[in-house]
């Protein structure tokens, strides 16, 4: 015989015998917010004080345990009881309590199942205390109680790496106690059962102690800041570790600390803006309706970009077909998809046998025809506009109806493109980033005509690959490259200015980069620059525009084209990068020919004008519409140009400085500039009547 009792709408009792059940029920990760905080304070008070209740076992309804604290509820005003007051007193229980772990235990989750007496979790089950990726730490008792149930190293582990581990190395460390088969509820009652005949142990973690070594925290200490210069959480999380060898109560007192003083950082903010803004690029209805069927990939191209697309679309378990036009060009394409998928096995990110299986998977031809049972054609040729319009018009006469054409153009019209053929509501772009097995983000480009099926199978598309689709509108460079080729000019108007081209780069990196600008252009190749830069000097250079481009060009013009050719704003001959005296010949030269007389820079004016110039440019695309929302700039910046995680991405960013202030920074700037600096309607209006990027995201 058993009776339920609904405490509150997320937890609900069961009495069954000497047993009673307590079932959190708070979809849809049973996060630990306010009511089922409460909901278990009444709960456990009424069964602790119940004499007939002889053990209790804490489960979950639905996919997953307690994933953790509620993450929404953060930054607001805090309601009492606290996780960390409801979690003493299960600890400190004279009724055992066991938890029952299924899904993944996270965060609080699993500080909720470390304060019970007795883990079991169910086969498949993972743990984990991701607070460190939220630029938090554990913050009730997972830095006390985990070192003493499973060690100091295991804890600093998982504190620092927030992985989510296998239950199997949990049982192993000591992290669970037991792994079964079967459903929460009807394991509960058998783990309740264990107790009571003494088959399965329980115990306080208050009871035990943890094993101490204090060079063990200092070398992961250096470690931790050798690793992340700019993140405070990771020192904190140390810091808390480091205090389990006192008293358990002194120990959390020492957590809550740390974990208060984390709770205070923007870093805690842009953290978390990430962790939303991830799920929210998909969260809207162009994301969300029917698809199309997306079972056999074309691509379009075996260069750089095209055998990175294939790598992706192969790892992902497509069937790719290869097409090139030349039987060296599709050897070198097929010869790099293998390279690429090796690089994931020695990487340990795939197994031989799953390379394998990736490679059967490919079919490379030469005949575009063979396209003509493919779902989807990502089309990854050289970016000019006649040659993706003619293989257009040719994919029209080839693909079956309702196959989705697709172009992984930077830059170009769509429109223009699917205009060449006689269904341009099958037309998007897919604009990847190199590496494309690597990168996370997918530009979902929009054309005036693209069909709502196709836009969604654009962001199936994304889910399937493991990438961050972004709903993007057409315009020259889309949301990403559109301000990046905005603000990369300032970059060049500092070095004309009066900065050096590595104090430029040492700034940004204070800032959180983790590359210069002029570092990445010799990674990347000053010669691709410059030859844009010759093509739009014969295209004709806008008159009003300030060029940026002199001393670049005198390094190109020397040979010199970054690593590949051991010079650039850096020589590499010893390896590590090391300032090129010559640059800083040509840089006078220009400022002597454009009668410029140096300034002084501070590296935060620095970060300031670069910082400045990419929100400009960003909030225009927010305007205008190229991009939904400012989540979804954040997110192309986060996720495809390595901006710092940590900032939130650049309209994060925007807000902590305010509009105001940008606007007066735009027009103070603009007072030597004019026609680069000018300041967007939408700023203007947001410094008038007192609103945020964050307003636009609701
Ligand atoms: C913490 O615990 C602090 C404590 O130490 C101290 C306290 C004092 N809160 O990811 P999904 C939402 S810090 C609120 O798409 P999946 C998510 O936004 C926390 N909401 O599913 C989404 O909403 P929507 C430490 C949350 O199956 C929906 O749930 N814990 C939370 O791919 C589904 O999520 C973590 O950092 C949350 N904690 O992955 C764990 N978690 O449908 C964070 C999720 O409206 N969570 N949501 O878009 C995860 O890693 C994944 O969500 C999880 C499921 C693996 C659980």
């Amino acid at each position: 015989m058993s009776d339920s009792n609904q405490i509150n709408e997320v937890i609900s009792t069961e009495h069954s015998g000497d047993v009673a059940l307590v079932c959190i029920d708070n979809p849809p990760v049973n996060a630990t917010g306010h009511a089922v905080r409460e909901g278990l304070e009444i709960a456990f008070a009424g069964l602790i004080a119940d004499a007939s209740v002889k053990v209790i076992a804490l489960y979950c309804a639905g996919r997953t345990f307690v994933a953790g604290a509620d993450i929404r509820e953060f930054g607001k005003p805090a309601k009492a009881p606290g996780l960390s007051s409801v979690l003493n007193v299960i600890e400190q229980s004279p009724t055992p309590v066991i938890s029952i772990i299924h899904g993944t235990a996270l965060g609080g989750g699993l500080e909720l199942a470390l304060a019970t007496h007795a883990r079991v979790a169910i086969e498949g089950a993972k743990i984990g205390l991701p607070e460190v990726l939220l630029g938090l730490l554990p913050g009730a008792g997972g830095t006390q109680r985990l070192p003493r149930l499973s060690g100091l190293a295991f804890a600093l582990d998982v504190i620092l790496s927030g992985r989510q581990v296998p239950v199997q190395e949990a049982l192993e460390k000591g992290a669970v106690d037991r792994v079964v088969a079967g459903e929460p509820r009807m394991v509960a009652l058998a783990a309740a059962q264990q107790v009571l005949d003494g088959t399965l142990a329980t115990r306080r973690t208050v009871d035990l102690s943890a094993e101490y070594d204090r060079a063990v925290i200092d070398a992961t200490l250096a470690g931790v800041k050798k690793k992340n210069p700019h993140l405070i959480s990771p020192v904190k999380c140390v810091e808390a570790v480091a205090a389990c060898n006192l008293p358990l109560a002194e120990g959390l007192a020492v957590e809550r600390q740390c974990f208060m003083d984390c709770m205070q950082t923007p870093q805690r903010g842009g953290l978390i803006h990430a962790f939303f803004g991830e799920r929210a690029v998909s969260n809207i209805p162009e994301a969300k309706g029917e698809t199309r069927p997306l079972d056999r990939i074309g691509v379009i191209g075996g260069g750089t970009m095209g055998s990175g697309i294939s790598t992706a679309c192969l790892s992902a378990g497509f069937p790719v077909r290869l097409i090139e036009v030349k039987e060296d060009a599709l050897a070198r394409g097929v010869a790099t998809i293998t390279k690429n998928l090796d690089g994931a096995v020695s990487r340990g990110k795939m197994t031989s046998e799953a390379r394998d299986a990736a490679l059967a998977r490919l079919e490379p031809s030469l005949a575009m025809e063979d396209l003509a049972d493919v779902d989807l054609v990502i089309e990854a040729v050289f970016e000019k506009m006649e040659i993706k319009q003619e293989i257009f018009g040719k994919l029209d006469t080839i693909c079956k109806p309702g196959a989705i054409l697709a172009s992984n153009t930077s830059y170009l019209d769509i429109n223009a493109i699917a205009e060449m053929t006689s269904r341009p509501q099958d037309v998007l772009g897919l604009h990847f980033f190199s590496p494309a097995h690597v990168m996370r983000l997918l530009e979902i480009v929009q054309g005036a005509k693209t069909a709502p099926d196709a836009l969604a199978t654009g962001f199936l598309l994304a889910k399937k690959l493991k990438k961050v689709g972004v709903l993007a509108q057409v315009c020259d460079g889309f949301i990403g490259n559109r301000i990046l080729g905005h603000y990369s000019k300032v970059i060049s108007y500092l070095v004309l200015d009066g900065a050096s081209p590595q104090q430029v780069d040492n700034a940004l990196e204070g800032f959180g980069l983790a590359m210069g600008p002029h570092k990445v252009g010799d990674l990347a190749g000053l010669d691709i620059g410059y030859m844009t830069r010759q093509r739009k000097k014969e295209e004709g250079l806008d008159p009003n525009e300030r060029y940026g481009g002199a001393v670049a060009d005198r390094i190109c013009e020397q040979g010199w084209y970054g690593r590949k050719t051991g010079k650039g704003y850096y020589l590499y001959e010893s390896g590590a990068p090391v300032p090129n005296p010559e640059v800083a010949g040509f840089i006078d030269e220009v400022r002597a020919a454009d009668g410029i007389t140096p300034q002084s820079f501070t590296d935060q004016d620095i970060i300031d004008r670069y910082m400045t110039a990419m929100i400009s440019e960003a909030a225009r695309v927010v305007e205008d519409g190229t991009a939904k929302r400012p989540v979804d700039v954040d997110m192309v910046f986060l996720f495809g140009y390595g901006f710092p995680r940590f900032r939130g991405g650049p309209l994060h960013y925007a807000d902590m400085i305010g509009a105001t202030e940008l606007v007066r920074r735009i027009e103070a700037y603009a007072k030597t500039d004019p026609n680069y600096w000018q300041v967007p309607e939408i700023l203007r209006k947001m410094a008038a009547d007192g609103t945020t990027f964050a307003d636009l995201n609701q």
